[in-house]
């Protein structure tokens, strides 16, 4: 397992910017960011609530520090699986990359982005990669996002 996660990266987080950071999908570890707990309330209309309180580490932060675009209109997030979602830079900014929920460390699949302005759906689990993009108007958001898990979960992000 430990071999294929080095394989398809999924052993580290990218934050993607001038200064990209490779942070290890033990996220306990990272030196220079404080832990911050927030509490969320979402539910999914087929499995029911995904209630937290979370620990993790702020997303506006992360990106601040990797020296992502400053002109920035969405954020985009890819998993292990291929899911991909598509956050409006707002709701990004006051969202954090979570790794512990309920004060249990979750593994480098759960490792997810939750905030006030993200719906289940779009609480992205098992992030490997996390891109500011400037969005020209005529781009529709949704067109970046792939909200079903690739059939490989081995293919490349
Ligand atoms: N990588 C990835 N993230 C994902 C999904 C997925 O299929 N793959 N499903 C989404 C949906 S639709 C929901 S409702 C929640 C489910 O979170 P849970 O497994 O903690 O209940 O994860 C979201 N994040
Ligand atoms: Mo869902």
């Amino acid at each position: 397992m430990t071999a294929e996660r080095e394989r398809t990266g999924a052993a580290y987080v990218e934050i993607e910017g001038e200064r990209q950071l490779l942070l290890p999908t033990a996220l306990d570890a990272c030196d220079g960011f404080e832990p911050v707990e927030i509490a969320t309330d979402m539910a999914c209309d087929d499995s029911g609530p995904i209630d937290g309180p979370w620990t993790g580490l702020d997303l506006g932060d992360l990106l601040t520090a990797a020296e992502s675009p400053p002109a920035a209109t969405h954020v985009l997030v890819t998993c292990r699986d291929g899911y991909r979602v598509c956050l409006d830079v707002t709701d990004a900014l006051s969202a954090v990359l979570a790794y512990r929920r309920d004060g249990d460390p979750l593994d480098p699949d759960e490792i997810r982005v939750v905030g006030p302005g993200i719906d289940s759906g779009r609480s992205a689990k098992g992030v490997v990669r996390i891109e500011a993009v400037a969005l020209d108007a005529g781009t529709d958001p949704a067109e970046l996002e792939a909200l079903e898990p690739a059939s490989d979960p081995a293919v490349e992000p």
